[in-house]
């Protein structure tokens, strides 16, 4: 692999990394992502050409292991890739289908270009006969018109003559089968496919899904050029060639015969629109994906509008770190932004665990938008409020499942796809041990204080207090008020207490023996209800009157609420051992890991849950954690904030307490998901240790490693991938975007002494601010905008729109 500043290339082909490969070169706008598959092989053990729409989710039942159980999945849709060719020798039989995976491959490079926002595949092939014909072929996903999408190949043949044939079209016989451990799960998601055509050079295909009824419409137009211009669709009356049709239930294909001189070029542009249902402004879909391509210029038109659409893109998200850092940290915001771009802002869609590339953990929506609002905040906030607006339009399915667990408030979901309710499956399976295992990380409750951080951090960081004072407020009262119902006084201790819980820490689902599943007292669940609770009532305060009395009286906030929220966010119970803060009550009880042995034995020990189950052991027992756990409040909360969460619940957390929790669980962390790396990047910085560049490495080469073994195959890891862009933007420099002041605290990380960020900030939409080892610079752009206040090692400047200010990170 060579890797540019603004390019990956991936020299030859390597079946077994295709898959991988597959979801880094993965191309998307945000409304819909397909995955870097060859047009031209078909589906197997190395090829999963996934196609998947924002939001767009289907529920089926399966049978496995003589249970019967229910997933939502996002659904994998028609697959708009396929363009499969051979030669057709004049003086010789037609040769075969051609593909990397055939022996006749003689060259292969593929080339990702994350400026422009295409991939490019080239292909040589030579028959036995010394005939070779050279494929080049680009791709892109419209980042300006988020239906389109485009496929221009070229053919340049050498030694022979003849007829290039080419077979181009949409295939609907799909299903969801890209993750190997749901091989078991139910997978055709898609019914009523019908195909059709239109004018001499278009085909379609529309189907639903089964039970979500989304109606799903591709048409695809297929054109020859001549000298790099498509034709028209008059055929051959343009010097085209006049493709033939054929349709049957599932599959609209074209076919042209394309003749070839030695060393002549034919070039193939294929331009595919998909629309759904579910889009906004939608009639029918058929008939908007069958005009959609009518009306889309040809290719080089396409290209450009993409590009203009990926330039201001990127003008709006610039992040320059140097070096091979830097070239990763460009590939994770390329992702990013192709996952949640600016019409993400236009769709009911939420943040999907593995971006849009893959389909493990079903496309579902975790907490792990804790991980990339931050960054969005401060590029994209329309994009982080319409994500928020996902949350909000679920609030009543929250609320419902509150209420039917006996609680009062909103209880959102681990797992959340289309309705909002819980889809965290009930088993899963342990691939190693090939046991399906009753899953309890539903009690993952915390989620809901993420979606109440995330509506702070987003409304601190853009300053939308009306979206605060509405909708914000709506969901951060009612995800206060389940906390106040989770919480229980207990006499003996004097504390209130959160039992039957599960951490962020995913190992420890229960007490060794334990008939019911579920902890006490999870520091991290505890003390981010405690915020939960002290914001509501701050933001209860600082309501306008007349909003406050609506709101109260809309959710029926009883008087008395109020007071037993304040009375909780202060007694809330958090545990400690031996000096430290406690994962939970117990931890200290739990027997230590042998970690040399384990590593020695097995060398990954990421997922030691599974390692420990396939030998009739559980983690369980052991003080061994997947992910970081308490220290993710040394992630959420900057220093001096972490010590007051903890004063305000009576507890004292200096620097002595927090470093030894540090170490204390830094020993006792297997690093079993991407997030865990990137959190101890942060808190350690935030501690200014020199291990945190450790972490960091590891966050960042976690997909284009595939660190976590093969797991990036089936998604990238959207969180982790956000989550390093934010620990530059925000965790090296220290940034909290205040309504009156940027405040900067930068870290210093010898590694990453130099770089550079874009801001909007206020009504500034380019704040600059350049670190360096000793210094800081900013610069603000011209405008009738005020000045740009900033906070520095205690002291407070003002930086003018049009002027530049260099501020010594010493204090001057
Ligand atoms: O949300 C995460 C969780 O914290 C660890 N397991 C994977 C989930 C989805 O990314």
């Amino acid at each position: 692999m060579t890797v540019a500043a603004w390019t990956w290339t991936y020299e030859g082909y390597e079946p077994e990394a295709e898959r991988l490969r597959e979801a880094l070169c993965a191309l998307g706008n945000g409304y819909f992502v397909t995955r870097g598959a060859a047009t031209e092989a078909l589906p197997g053990p190395a090829h999963y050409p996934g196609t998947y729409a924002a939001g767009c989710y289907n529920r089926l039942t399966s049978t496995v292991a003589g249970r019967r159980i229910e997933n939502e999945d996002l659904v994998n849709l028609p697959n708009w890739l396929p363009l499969r060719y051979r030669m057709r020798p004049a003086d010789a039989p037609p040769g075969p289908w051609l593909s990397p995976d055939h022996p006749q491959l003689a060259e292969h490079r593929q080339t990702l270009d994350l400026r422009h926002g295409t991939l490019t595949r080239w292909s040589v092939y030579e028959d036995a006969a010394g005939r070779r014909l050279s494929v080049e072929q680009c791709r892109l996903v419209h980042m300006g018109d988020p239906h389109l999408a485009a496929l221009r190949t070229s053919f340049t043949t050498a030694g022979w003559a003849g007829e290039v044939e080419v077979v181009a079209g949409i295939d609907g016989d799909v299903r969801n089968a890209g993750v190997a451990r749901y091989r078991e799960l139910a997978s055709r998601h898609l019914t009523g496919c019908d195909t059709g055509s239109e004018d001499d050079d278009t085909v379609w295909l529309r189907c639903r899904t089964i039970e979500s009824g989304i109606h799903i419409a591709m048409a695809g137009r297929t054109r020859t050029a001549v000298g790099g211009t498509a034709s028209d669709g008059g055929g051959a009356a343009s010097g085209g060639v006049t493709p033939r049709t054929e349709l049957t239930s599932q599959r609209a294909f074209h076919t042209l015969m394309l003749p070839v001189e030695p060393g002549s070029t034919v070039v193939v542009d294929k331009t595919v629109a998909l629309y759904t249902s579910r889009d906004p402004a939608i009639g029918n879909p058929l008939r908007a994906a069958v005009d959609g391509v009518r009306r889309a210029p040809d290719f080089p038109g396409l290209l450009a509008s993409h590009h203009r659409a990926w330039k201001h893109l990127w003008q709006q998200a610039k992040l320059d770190v140097p070096g091979d850092s830097g070239r990763i940290l460009r590939l994770h915001l390329f992702h990013v932004l192709q996952t949640l771009s600016p019409h993400t802002a236009e769709l009911d869609a939420g943040v999907p665990a593995r971006g849009l590339h893959g389909e493990a953990y079903r496309g579902h929506v975790f907490w792990d938008e804790l991980f990339v609002l931050p960054f969005l905040n401060l590029h994209f906030p329309e994009v982080s409020r319409a994500l928020l607006g996902y949350r909000y339009r679920r609030l009543p399915s929250a609320c419902r499942a509150a209420s039917e667990a006996g609680r009062a408030g909103a209880m959102y979901p681990w797992q959340s796809a289309g309705d909002g309710r819980e889809e965290t499956q009930e088993f899963h399976l342990n691939p190693r041990s090939g046991r399906w295992l009753p899953d309890h990380s539903r009690l993952q409750h915390h989620v809901g204080s993420a979606v109440a951080y995330n509506v702070w951090q987003y409304c601190r960081a853009s300053g939308d207090t009306a979206f605060l004072h509405t909708k914000g407020a709506e969901m951060l009262l009612q995800i206060a008020r389940f906390w106040a119902a989770a919480a229980d006084w207990d006499e003996d201790l004097g504390r209130y207490r959160i039992r039957g819980v599960v951490g962020p820490d995913e190992y420890h689902d229960g007490y060794p023996g334990a008939a019911e599943p579920g902890l006490d007292d999870n520091a991290y669940t505890n003390v981010t209800a405690a915020w939960v609770l002290m914001r509501a009532l701050v933001l209860c305060r600082d309501l306008p009157e007349a909003r406050r009395q609506q709101l109260f009286e809309r959710i029926q906030l009883a008087p008395d609420e109020r007071e037993r929220w304040d009375d909780i966010a202060h007694r809330l119970h958090v545990p400690y051992h031996q000096g430290v803060i406690s994962q939970f009550a117990g931890y200290a009880d739990l027997a230590e890991l042998d970690w040399d042995g384990y590593r020695r034995q097995y060398g990954d020990i990421r997922r030691l849950d599974r390692i420990l189950e396939a030998e009739g052991d559980t983690v369980n027992r052991y003080q061994a954690s997947k992910q970081a756990d308490v220290l993710m409040l040394g992630y959420l909360f900057p220093p001096a904030e972490l010590a007051a969460v903890f004063r305000q619940l009576g507890y004292a957390v200096d620097d002595d307490v927090w470093r030894a929790t540090v170490d204390y669980y830094l020993h006792r962390t297997s690093h079993g998901s991407t997030l865990s790396a990137l959190v101890h990047a942060w808190v350690l910085a935030r501690a200014r240790r020199a291990d945190a560049w450790m972490y960091c490495e590891e966050a960042l080469t976690g997909d284009v490693a595939d660190v976590q073994g093969g797991t990036t195959a089936e998604g990238i890891h959207l969180g982790a991938m956000a989550g390093t862009l934010d620990f530059v933007q925000r965790g090296m420099t220290g940034l909290e975007a205040h309504e009156h002041a940027l405040w900067l605290d930068p870290v210093p990380i010898p590694q990453l002494s130099k770089f550079r960020v874009r801001l909007r900030y206020g009504r500034h939409w380019d704040v600059d601010l350049r670190i360096r080892a000793r210094r800081v610079r900013i610069a603000v752009p011209e405008s009738d905008t005020a000045a740009v206040r900033v906070r520095l090692g205690g002291r407070s400047y003002t930086v003018a729109p049009g002027t530049t200010r260099w501020l010594d990170l010493s204090g001057s």
